[in-house]
This record gives C-alpha cells, structure tokens and sequence, in this order.
C-alpha cells in the first residue's frame, strides 16, 4: 500500500519504526506528499493525551521522560516523545531496549522518540511539531510527550498543542516575587519540583503550593508534586496527575483550536463589529484592553480581546500566552459587573530562568460593555 511518496500507510499506522521515522522527515522538510499524508492521517488523530513537559535548562526533564516512559509502559500506555532542540538526550534506556527487540519479532512498538529542530526545517517549528504531534495520534500511541526548553522569545509555544502541561521547576525558586509563581500557575496545570533530593526542594514546594492556592482556575487546581528523577520517586504518583488531569479536561484539545492558535487577530474594526453582534443577539460581553508592556510582551499597549460570556472571543492580549486566564476574568466581569486590572507575566530573564515559554509582563483592564 505505497503511496506515490514512497510512504507504506499501513505500516505506518502499524507504527513500523523506519516507516514512521520517514514519515516524520517527509513531514517536517515538507516534501510533495506531506499534505496527502496529513489528510490521510487527520481523521484518525484525537485519541492521544498530549504531555508537554518545560523547564529551565537542566531542570531534569529528559531524565524525568525517561522514568516517566518506564512508568507509563509499565501501565500498558504506548508512549511517543518529541524533542525539540534537546540538548540531553531522551535514551528510552532500557525500556526501548526491549520494545526494539520485541520490534524485530513483528510486534507492534510502544514507545518512539523523535528529536526536532528549531533550526533547519522549511516549515517552522510549530508547524513541524504540531504534525509529528498529529502522527502520533492518528498512528495509535496513547500518550505524546513534548519536551521543551522554557525560552522567553521561543519560536513556539508548545503549550498551545498540549492537554496537560507541566512545568519542572528547580528547587531554590522560593524566595521569588509572587508575579513569577503567577505567571508559572498560568502556564502549568502541574508544577513538578525535580530534584527533590536537594536541600532547598522543600522550600520551594511549600512557596508553589502556598501560590497555587491563591490562584483558583475554573476547571483546574494546580497541582504541585516533588520528584527525583534519577532515582525514580515521586513519578508514579506525577504519572497520576497526569492521567488524572487528562480525564478532568479532556484530551485532543488542540484539535478543537482554531488553526492558527487560540487567540486569532482581528482588526479593532472586526472586533468592535463582532462586540456588536454580540449584544446585538442579548449576550453579555466583555472587553479586555493592554494597558501596559513589559519586556518582550508579544501584543502592543492598546490591544483589544472581546468575550461573550460563553468564553467566545475576538482578538488578542498577548497572542495566546494569558488568554485562557484573561478570558476567565473577563467571564467573572461579565457575571460580577466589576471591572479589574491585572497583571500577568514574569520578565523575559525569570521567564528564562524558570523555563517559561513566554516571557514578558501585561497590565489588562478587562470591562463588561454595557
Ligand atoms: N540530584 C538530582 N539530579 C538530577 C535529577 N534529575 C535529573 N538530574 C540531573 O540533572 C542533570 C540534567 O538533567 P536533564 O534530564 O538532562 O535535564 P533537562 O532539563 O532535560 O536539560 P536540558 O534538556 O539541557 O534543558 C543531569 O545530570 C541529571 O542526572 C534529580 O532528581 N536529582
Ligand atoms: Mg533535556
């Protein structure tokens, strides 16, 4: 069942290890037949739970893959992992070992890493990421792992593919304005303090928890957990946070976003239009404006977002960073009546620090209209 690019659909959907690694390159160079792939593929995707796994460099999230690959396996979960622009690898160990020999004896493989590039690839990385994402899925794994190095001016962000996203903080962030815990519960639904072995681990666990607790999300606590990688405590008990946030809020979500992320562009004359019909059609609206910039916040003073109190949306306060919780505000504004300012966002060195895939602080003035 060839296809004229050269690639075997059937043993790619029977995730034949060489037959998926060229159909990831054909994807990601973007060569003729990458689009008839994806078609065939699309209809199949929506069944993984997308895991994207950030953090300071060095925080120990390739060793945390690792155990987490052993943990996940061990439950019976087929695991993909992608890397993007890793500089440690995610070896698999032991566990692909095996699978690779079980491979040999036509058995079907349960777990495949694939490294990606921000460099190099025609397509862009998001894109890239967001189809190897879509093979995965549609070829049946049960969880897809994405790693990521926080960068405060990354190309991409990750996230906005993710159904959980979990960011791996190292100990000694403790003693941090409370902005960064903030800008980090915004991005995390799970907070892992890795290496939970070392002196100041405690500390921090205690400072995020105190955090996650004045930040209530709609559909969502955070959650803070400790590990030690390297030797394996704290995972299984992450890999139930992970299951259990996939269940609490669904996976696939990617899918159901608009193409070109969550916060599409629209001019101030569309929005204003779009507020319009709203209220026009007796719905209760809200309008969310930047009042003020910090660093290298993606959308200039003066942009707009408009709300319906259903959580539909028009525009964009930081092209996709803060959305969700700024969407959230503006609902409770719509409910409550009561205008609000705030502040979202950590500076684009913290952002760094803390491995934050975006960095940049706003001040948003978020009103109900009418
Ligand atoms: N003490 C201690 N060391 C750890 C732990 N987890 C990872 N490490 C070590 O931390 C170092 C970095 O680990 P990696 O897994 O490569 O970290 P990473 O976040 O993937 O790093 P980058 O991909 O370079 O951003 C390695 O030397 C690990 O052995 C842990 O729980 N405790
Ligand atoms: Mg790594």
């Amino acid at each position: 069942m060839k296809s004229a690019t050269g690639i075997d659909l059937e043993a790619v959907l029977n995730r034949s290890r060489p037959a998926l690694a060229r159909a990831i390159t054909l994807l990601e160079n973007d060569r003729p037949g990458a689009a008839e792939l994806m078609a065939e593929l699309a209809p199949r995707c929506g069944r993984a739970h997308v895991v994207g796994i950030t953090g300071a460099p060095g925080a120990g999230k390739s060793t945390l893959i690792n155990a987490l690959l052993g943990e996940f396996t061990r439950r019976g979960r087929s695991v993909a992992v992608v890397a993007v622009d890793p500089s440690s690898p995610i070896s698999g160990g032991s566990i692909l070992g095996d699978r690779l020999r079980m491979d040999e004896h036509g058995s079907r493989d349960d777990v495949f890493i694939r490294s990606v590039s921000s460099r190099g690839h025609l397509g862009g990385l998001s894109r890239n990421t967001g189809r190897i994402i879509d093979v995965f899925d549609a070829v049946g794994f049960d969880t897809v792992i994405v790693e990521t190095v926080g960068a405060g001016q990354s190309e991409v962000e990750i996230r906005h593919f993710a159904d959980s996203n979990i960011v791996v903080c190292p100990p000694g962030l403790g003693d941090d304005v409370q902005a960064i815990k903030a800008g980090i519960i915004e991005i995390a639904d799970l907070l892992v303090v890795n290496k939970a072995d070392l002196p100041q681990a405690e500390r921090t666990v205690l400072d995020l928890t105190t955090a996650t607790h004045l930040r209530h999300r709609k559909d969502w606590q955070v959650k803070v957990l400790r590990t030690v990688a390297t030797s394996g405590e704290g995972v299984a008990a992450l890999a139930d946070a992970i299951e259990e946030h996939g269940r609490a809020t669904g996976i696939g979500k990617r899918l159901k976003r608009a193409p070109s992320g969550p916060a599409p562009q629209a001019t101030d004359e569309e929005l204003f239009a779009q507020l319009r019909r709203w209220r026009a059609a007796g719905k209760g609206v809200a309008l969310a404006t930047v009042v003020k910039t910090w660093g290298s916040s993606p959308r200039p003073e003066g942009s707009h977002l408009a709300v319906e109190a259903d959580g539909a949306f028009v525009g964009s306060v930081s092209g996709g960073c803060i959305e969700g919780a700024v969407i959230g505000e503006a609902q409770a504004a719509i409910a409550d009546g009561q205008p609000r300012l705030i502040e979202f966002g950590v500076s684009d060195e913290r952002a760094w620090e803390v491995g934050l895939a975006c960095g940049g602080k706003v001040q948003v003035y978020v009103e109900r209209i009418g």
